[in-house]
Order: C-alpha cells, then structure tokens, then sequence
C-alpha cells in the first residue's frame, strides 16, 4: 500500500509565512507531508515551475439569496460554487439571510436544503440578522452560535435590512455575549434615501447615478458610527466591502486606538470605477457595474492599497453577488430603466478575485507572495473560526491546494467564466497569474478550467468561534471587562 494517497512533486509551496521548494504527501484528504522530496505516492501531480498555495477562501459570496433590492441572484449553489472552484477557490461563505419576521433557524434550514448536494467546495453560512427580536437575540442566535454558525451580518442600508441604531447594538451586544464576530454593511440609510429622492427629482436616474446617491462621505459616516457602537459594547467588529480612503481611515483611525476593527475590501474597489456605471452614453449598460458601495476612482485605488499594505485590511473577498444582466430577470429588468434605485446591487467576482489580486498586487510588485495567500486565504480561515484545519499547506490541514502558474497572462472574458450570469465586469481585463488545479481535501475539482470534480464533492463546515471575537477586554461604556 503507497504511503500517500497523492504526492504533489516538484512545485513552490507558499503559505502566509514561507516560501520553499517541496513535495506535498496527501493522504485520507488531509497534508501528511511537507518535505523536499516524497516518494510512495499513489498519484503523482507534476507541480514544477508552478506555486502551490493554500485554497483560495472567500469569505464574503451571495448564493440563492432573494436579491438585494431586486430579481433573484443569477448563482445558486451550484453554479457559484463551480464559479469559486475554477477560480482557485476551496470553501466559500455565503450567507443565509433571516427576512424579516421570520425565525432565523428556519432560514438557516432553507438555505441548507438550497445548498445540499450541489456544492463543489466547501461552505459555510454567515446569518444575515434583518430583525433581531427578543426570541433572536435571547435563544435562536445564540444556539446558532453553538452550532457552529459563529458571525453573522448586519446592515445600516436597504429598506429590507436596515438595523437602527438601537437595534445594532443590541446585536453586537448579544454578539458579545456568544462569542460571535460581526461584519458590518456601512453605508447610512437616510442619508442614501435623501441623495436618491434628490437625484430621481432632478431626473438623474441613469445608472451612474447609483454611485453619486452613496459617496464616500456616507459610507465613512457609517463606518464611523459602527466603530462607535462597536467600542460602547467592546465587541470587535469587520467592517466590510471597504471602497475608498475615507472608510479605510477610519478603520485605521480605530485601530490605532486599539479598537478591534478589521478590514476588508474587494476587487472591485482596485479595479473599477465610478466612470464604468457610465456605460456607453450614459445608457443602463452602467448597470452591469452597479454594486455597493460603489466602485469610486483611481484615488480611491490607491487608498486602498495603502490600506492593504499597511494592514488596515485582513482579507481581500469578491462579494460575489451575481445577477444577469439581460431579460426580466436581470439588471437591465423594466423597473430598473426607470431608476438607479431598482437596480440590483451585486456583482459576479468569486472566480476572478484571485488573479485580480495577483496580478495587480503580486505582480506589479505592491505585496508579496505570503501577503497574497493571507489576505486570500489563511487570514480567511483564521478571522472566520476555520483554523488550523482551513487556509495554510501543513501537516494537519485539509488538502485543499491550488497549483497557480504565476506567468500565465490570460484575458478575462466570459467565455472563460464558470458562473450563472451572462457577464463579467471584469471582460477584457488582463491578468498575469492563473489556477490551473484546484484540489478539495485532496481530490482534483478543476483542472486548467475544466471541472472534473461533482457538486455535493463540497460539504458544509461547522465553524469554531474565531479568537478575532475575543473582545478587548474595555467592557465598553459599561465597564463590563470580563463580564
Ligand atoms: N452588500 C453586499 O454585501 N453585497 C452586495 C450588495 C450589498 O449591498
Ligand atoms: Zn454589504
Ligand atoms: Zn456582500
């Protein structure tokens, strides 16, 4: 019998810390090895000339949710999870969201039955909390914490999601209490809802006007009020989706305080701008770009790989959010013509995340290598209560491996996308940098863009609570350190 199921041989393992030439031993779909050279291999995978890296982990996807404003979301489980394995993904954590009035458990069943089955990489759920009621906050959320669902999301927009003042800390108290880490959807309600009645009134209803109702100012507005809220309670916060200069300081700004504030931002916000919503004539191709918060400018670009250099920012997500753009269904939708208001907020990116980041921030020499797999995977795993059996290459974790060609240059266009939606919004786009295996626990689910693996091959993950939810120890306003 071979020692090890499968050998990866020859390649350049890259972890968040390391860089050396090795062989990697899988065996039972966990690393066994890590060594300079390996034999005893049932399978041999010739990695030379290509890195070896952890699985990518993107930790912010929107899969079969009822749209944000909207049609239904052009992803289910199946194609999103296919999107994410051939984009050198290995686990992806969408969100299973509570409308409100309903019991937050029975939404966490329903998008268990969506996902069942029909995943090619591994998930698990963030809660999205719209109405956090006293039998949520006192039994449902708490017992949801223990089962394994350890963050959850909450809004200060949409007319669907909006949480008060009051209401967000009442949930980051009960967050508090379970041990549970909050992301942050910062951008102000009354503030978007005054620029969108003034913009519609004037006649200003094209797409690129959907960036012009939510500057910048209203998402550090936001940002700054959830950080606030966040030290009343001492409960650490993630504050995410990041657009820009103003939000990114006032992270900054918190955590040089000592506030446990983390960061994360998305390709969009390094690759696209406001001028993009403009499409051609200003027509409602600007559509296709339409996300939240909005793609802003080449400034903006720049703060945000300050931000990311400096380590204001811990992980780097797509915020996959895909709708079509054409027919009914779509972006383009009648009602949408009507108004930047019904366009549906989201974008597909989970398979293009990876390589967005390698080319621009690797290969054009702004982080290195290890930079790369922390804020695509390892800081993932760690944040988010997956580690040490998710996010790096060593004895004990999962196989979960992605073998990069660091020189392929490819063009991105949808005719290479694996995804639902009949677009990318990064078409044309090149990149130097490109998966080309994708393994899960140790079996090959992609391979130089073909799927080869099954959905259901994908599981869901009970996650531990994440040692980034400790709270500081303040005790906020209330003097609770220890409490
Ligand atoms: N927030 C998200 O996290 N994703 C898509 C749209 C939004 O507002
Ligand atoms: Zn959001
Ligand atoms: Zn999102």
């Amino acid at each position: 019998m071979s020692e090890f199921d499968t050998i990866i041989r020859g390649g350049t393992v890259v972890t968040a810390s390391d860089t050396v030439r090795a062989d990697v031993g899988i065996r039972g779909g966990r690393i066994v090895a890590v060594a300079e050279s390996l034999t005893g291999g049932a399978k041999e995978i010739d990695a030379s000339g290509l890195l070896v890296m952890p699985g990518g982990i993107d930790s912010h996807v929107h899969l079969a949710q009822p749209a944000f404003g909207g049609p239904a979301m052009a992803d289910d489980f199946e194609s999103g999870t296919r999107s994410a394995i051939a984009g050198g993904n290995t686990t992806v954590l969408p969100f299973a969201l509570q409308p409100r009035g309903a019991s937050l458990r029975q939404s966490v069943m329903d998008y268990h039955k969506e996902a069942e089955g029909k995943c090619y990489c591994d998930y698990g759920f963030h809660l999205i909390i719209s109405d956090p009621t006293a039998s949520v906050l006192g039994q449902e959320l708490p017992a949801l914490v223990e089962d394994g669902y350890t963050s959850f999301k909450v809004f200060m927009t949409y007319d669907d999601l909006v949480l008060n003042d009051r209401q967000l800390l009442d949930v980051f108290d009960c967050a508090r209490g379970c041990g549970a880490l909050v992301m942050v959807h910062c951008e102000g309600y009354d503030a978007i809802r005054f620029m969108t009645q003034k913009l519609e009134a004037a006649g200003k209803t094209a797409p690129y006007y959907h960036g012009t109702s939510r500057p910048q100012s209203v998402e550090r507005e936001a940002t700054h009020r959830a950080i606030s809220h966040a030290e009343l309670t001492d409960v650490p916060i993630m504050v995410v989706h990041v657009s820009g200069r103003e939000p990114m300081e006032q992270i900054r700004w918190a955590q040089q305080k000592g506030l446990k504030v983390y960061g994360e931002t998305c390709p969009q916000y390094v690759a696209l701008t406001a001028e993009d919503m403009k499409g051609l004539n200003m027509d409602e191709s600007g559509g296709k770009y339409v996300c939240s918060p909005p793609p802003r400018d080449h400034a903006s670009w720049d703060a945000i790989w300050e931000g990311i250099r400096t380590g204001v920012f811990q992980t780097f997500s797509s915020d996959h959010c895909a709708f079509y753009y054409e027919g009914e269904m779509g972006k383009l939708n009648p009602k949408a013509r009507t108004s930047f208001r019904w366009v549906p907020n989201g974008i597909p990116g989970v398979e293009t995340r990876m390589q967005i980041l390698f080319s621009k921030g690797v290969v054009e020499g702004r982080i290195t290598l290890n930079e790369f797999v922390a804020l695509t995977s390892t800081n993932h795993a760690k944040i988010y209560g997956l580690y040490p059996k998710k996010g790096s290459i060593a004895p004990g974790f999962d196989a979960d491996i992605v073998l990069w060609d660091a020189n392929r240059k490819e063009t991105i266009t949808q005719s290479l996308m694996h995804h639902a939606a009949d677009y990318t919004p990064y078409e044309g786009m090149v990149v130097t940098g490109w998966p080309v295996m994708t393994l899960l626990r140790g079996k090959v689910m992609a391979e130089d863009r073909r799927i080869v693996g099954a959905p259901g091959d994908g599981g869901f993950l009970k996650r531990e609570l994440s040692p980034y939810a400790v709270p500081a120890g303040s005790g906020g306003a209330m003097g609770m350190a220890g409490a």
